[in-house]
């Protein structure tokens, strides 16, 4: 049998690891687009340079999107790259529609021009639910963005309907809640957090400065959600899936769970910097994960406690050295 071939954008990132990871256990060939830069940031795929085609593309540039299809003759296509940060999204918000909204067109078109039979996972987000109009959100609330980052998704997320009713292609989108890992990233709030918990428990670092500790998030962990992309994509017929815990925890709560883990104290360390706080703040998110448990099977492993506390442990060991 032939292996199935997938091709990964922005497989540098937390959830393109995991999912290359989870894709190679599966048996495919993976492919994955990355963007040229002066020095090469390829951490997280360290591991699995072996095993990986990598062809250099942007979403900026259809040309390049169009020669990665070409080249992987993908079976099926994970569109996870995007500029992903919502704060920054205020500091380059046109910048952030042509990377997280408009990209999303120019790979659907690529895609329509080279390989309309594949299947198409967007990376939507719950942060288009922004100032919410349900609780707990489902597939059907509307969405109310609160940020460029945000509007951004909400494109991306319609064009990929749309794409779907217009031209009958296999395209499914991912409305996933925030999930973390020790692969995040040092600026989202958990990871921020773990890590100062770490560096000031080894002496490394004084103080944690943060933002709006009363936000509440739904958040799970990285690896258990990059199999809800691949289910969605083995469904005869492509629908959009929230993918959630059902659980929602506030920034204040990770960080005592964190500083609890390093054995620290949270008055002896913690500055509240208002500069951190959004120009529009998404207060409280919490999804219900039903259709998805429900269609696809799918339930999430790693609860919110074990989670912050594994990062906690991995950013130890980080830069502890052991
Ligand atoms: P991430 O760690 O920030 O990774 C983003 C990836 O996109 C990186 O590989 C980055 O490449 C790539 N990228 C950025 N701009 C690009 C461009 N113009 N052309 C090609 N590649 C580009 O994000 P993540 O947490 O893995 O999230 C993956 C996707 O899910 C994103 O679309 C994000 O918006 C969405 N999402 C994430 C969450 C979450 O909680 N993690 C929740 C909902 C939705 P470089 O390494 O070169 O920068
Ligand atoms: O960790 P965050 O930066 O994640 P945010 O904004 O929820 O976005 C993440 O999840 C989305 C899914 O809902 C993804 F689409 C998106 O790509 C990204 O992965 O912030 C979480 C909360 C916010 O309310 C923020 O105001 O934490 C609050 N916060 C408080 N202090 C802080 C800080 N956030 C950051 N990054 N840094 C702080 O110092």
């Amino acid at each position: 049998m032939t292996m199935r071939r997938a091709l990964v954008t922005g497989i540098t990132g937390q959830d393109g690891s995991y999912l290359a990871e989870f894709l190679l256990d599966q048996g495919y060939e993976v492919h994955g687009m990355v963007r040229r830069a002066s020095t090469e940031k390829f951490e997280r795929i360290d591991h699995l340079r072996d095993r990986l085609k990598l062809h250099q593309g942007d979403l900026l540039d259809h040309r390049s999107l169009v020669d990665a299809l070409r080249a992987s003759r993908p079976d099926e296509i994970y569109n996870l790259a995007a500029m992903s940060f919502v704060a920054t999204s205020w500091i380059q918000p046109t910048l952030t529609a042509e990377f997280t909204g408009t990209g999303v067109t120019r790979l659907l078109e690529a895609m329509r021009e080279v390989c309309p039979e594949a299947r198409f996972y967007q990376a939507s987000s719950s942060e288009m639910f922004g100032k919410v109009l349900e609780v707990p959100q489902v597939e059907s609330t509307p969405f109310y963005p609160r940020s460029p980052y945000g509007v951004a998704k909400v494109y991306g997320h319609f064009i990929t309907v749309n794409y779907r009713e217009s031209y009958g292609l296999h395209a499914s989108s991912g409305i996933l809640f925030n999930h973390e890992s020790p692969r995040r990233g040092l600026e989202f709030v958990t990871r921020k957090i773990t890590w100062h918990a770490a560096a000031i428990k080894l002496n490394l670092r004084r103080e944690l400065s943060l933002g709006n500790l009363d936000a509440m998030r739904d958040w799970g962990f990285a690896g258990d959600y990059v199999k809800a992309m691949w289910l969605m994509l083995q469904q005869d017929h492509a629908e959009d899936y929230v993918v959630a815990t059902g659980e929602a925890h506030s920034v204040r709560e990770c960080l005592e769970i964190a500083f609890d883990q390093a054995g620290l104290s949270i008055d002896d360390h913690v500055r509240l910097d208002p500069a951190l706080r959004r120009p529009a703040e998404v207060e409280h998110l919490i999804g219900d994960p039903a259709k998805a448990r429900e269609r696809l099977g799918w339930a999430p492993a790693v609860g919110f406690e074990q989670l912050i506390r594994m990062m906690v442990d991995a950013d130890l060991k980080l830069l502890g050295g052991t």
